[in-house]
């Protein structure tokens, strides 16, 4: 069994910074679950454009508050604490946050821990970790 803590991944190269976001990555593909295993912080008043085309994402929103919007029919959603959202289209979307929101992100397949948006909001798929 594998026990990991936030407090050692806070600061090291598993702490993913973005402009308007903050990923602590718990589990990756390296692991061996099927899935990768996130903890985001949204920065409060961004605006982020997000389209994971190779990948299917369930979010779990355990504090703050904002919403996304799902740019196929412009159906805003309201997040806050208590709610998840899945991408279960590969929906593109633009995730707003009122506050800091924090997030247990799961992705599908999973990560390898090094990725992060390109000009597309897309993950791209990295094959090369094993
Ligand atoms: C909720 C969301 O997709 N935020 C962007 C960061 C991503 N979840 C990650 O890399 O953890």
């Amino acid at each position: 069994m594998k026990v990991v803590k936030l407090a050692d991944i806070i600061d090291t190269e598993n702490h993913v910074k973005a402009d308007n976001w903050e990923s602590r990555r718990l589990l990756f593909k390296k692991d061996g679950m099927g899935y990768s295993l996130n903890d985001t912080i949204i920065k409060a008043g961004t605006e982020t454009h997000i389209w994971y085309q190779n990948h299917l994402e369930a979010v779990y929103c355990i504090e703050g508050e904002g919403e996304v919007e799902t740019l196929a029919d412009n159906v805003v959603h309201p997040i806050s604490k208590d709610t998840v959202y899945a991408l279960d289209k590969h929906d593109e979307h633009l995730l707003r946050a009122k506050t800091d929101m924090r997030m247990i992100c799961v992705f599908n397949p999973p990560l390898t821990g090094r990725e992060t948006h390109d000009e597309n909001g897309v993950y791209p798929i990295i094959e090369d970790d094993e």
